[in-house]
């Protein structure tokens, strides 16, 4: 079975998607998702001027050696762009092989390690009373878990926070003072378990904002408050970092969403430096590398906890939420749906029931492409927001 076309379909339902669909001699199409917020048409033209001329008549069932010539083949490996192309291409190989074996693609993943893939929800507030709001909602959707982000005294604009205005086009500044975060996060944790009690599990995500030192002061101040995970302390290039964090404070870690190969974890995997690798199947080179990146945590005792934006697209999570029902050494999964006009595109790839996610039992991936639907929603330019101090130097976002 030889691939003979491949469209990468650039579509903004509400948010800007990329998704590669491949169709082979056989008459099967697969699909793979290749979104990188704020930099999506790097992607798109990284697959249709590079790497698609090369797909064009390979044997579809090839999907290691696709993914070896693809990664090995072009000198120039990683980073984001690179590997969200190769994830693209890989994911829609596996759910052309799964249509053809007439099976849900979690089967050829091994099958099925447990009956449903558990999520966290998220809750923000500026202020404990419209955190304590979000947080209820959350449950009342029936998330089983909820990662909780709060407002800081003293800054107008927080990540997760902060409603981005509605047409912008260049990127939302918003600020931030590390001490000052330092000194509110506790409190807020302390009150959160005073109102929902000890057995919710809670997570919060730091985005990437302390150094080592501030790092491990946070994981010890919040020991109390029973972290299911605090996620991307520090700024996650730097392996080494998180030696330092780990000396100081048992709070479980997580980290990797912003890394694209198995090599950003190899020092944080075998040093046991974290709990949770977070890595998405779109950003990390697909199934195949996901993976391989489970596979060598679970020697250490590491679970999974994959990305799952709304820049997923639902490609991307019907992807992991196979994988997730698939392998043994499973965390949680993060789940905050997608913007209502992406159902027009896409259907189907996984339920969402009382807080956990099933991909069902269509054969392959599960998902359909409405490329009419898809053009109704013509690409725009949009950003990520951008981080300032209040001496208006820039800080990790
Ligand atoms: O900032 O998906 O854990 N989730 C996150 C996300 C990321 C965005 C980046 O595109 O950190 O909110
Ligand atoms: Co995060």
């Amino acid at each position: 079975m030889r691939i003979v076309d491949a469209a990468v379909v650039v579509t903004s339902p509400g948010r800007n998607f990329v998704t590669l669909q491949l169709r082979t001699d056989a008459g099967l199409t697969g699909l793979g998702d290749a979104t990188l917020n704020g930099r999506e048409l790097a992607v798109a033209a990284y697959l249709s001027e590079h790497v698609v001329p090369l797909l064009i008549g390979t044997d579809a069932h090839a999907i290691e050696h696709t993914w070896q010539s693809l990664y090995r083949g072009a000198y120039w490996r990683r980073g984001p762009v690179t590997m969200a192309a190769i994830a693209a291409v890989d994911v829609a190989l596996w759910d052309i092989k799964a249509q053809v074996a007439g099976l849900p693609l979690y089967q050829l993943l091994g099958g099925a390690s447990r009956d449903r893939v558990a999520t966290y929800g998220h809750a923000s507030g500026r202020d404990l009373p419209e955190l304590f709001d979000s947080i209820r909602a959350r449950l009342a959707e029936g998330y089983p878990a909820v990662r909780v982000q709060t407002g800081v005294p003293g800054l107008q604009r927080v990540y997760a926070v902060a409603q981005p205005d509605a047409d912008t086009v260049l990127p939302v500044v918003e600020d931030w003072d590390s001490a000052a975060y330092l000194r509110h996060l506790p409190g807020v944790f302390e009150s959160v378990r005073n109102e929902f009690g000890p057995d919710l599990p809670l997570l919060h995500d730091v985005h990437h904002r302390l150094s080592p030192q501030q790092a491990a002061r946070l994981g010890r101040d919040l020991e109390p408050y029973d972290l299911f995970w605090l996620e991307d302390v520090t700024p996650a290039e730097d392996q080494s970092a998180l030696r330092l964090v780990r000396q100081h404070t048992t709070v479980p870690l997580a980290i990797g969403e912003v890394f694209n190969t198995v090599f950003d974890y190899q020092t944080l995997i075998t040093e046991r430096l974290i709990d949770f690798v977070r890595s998405p199947v779109t950003h990390f080179g697909g199934i195949t590398a996901v993976k391989k990146l489970l596979d060598l945590a679970a020697v250490y005792g590491i679970r999974s906890g994959l990305h799952g934006p709304a820049d997923i697209s639902p490609v991307g999570m019907a992807a992991a939420v196979h994988l997730d029902l698939a392998v043994h050494n499973f965390g949680i999964q993060e789940f905050t749906g997608h913007p209502p006009a992406a159902a027009e595109v896409f259907r189907g790839g996984y339920t969402f029931r009382d807080g956990h996610l099933h991909p069902g039992e269509a054969p392959g991936l599960g998902v359909t492409l409405d490329l009419d639907a898809a053009a109704a929603y013509p690409y725009r330019r949009a950003y990520l927001p951008v981080n300032r101090l209040h001496d208006g130097s820039v800080h990790d976002w």
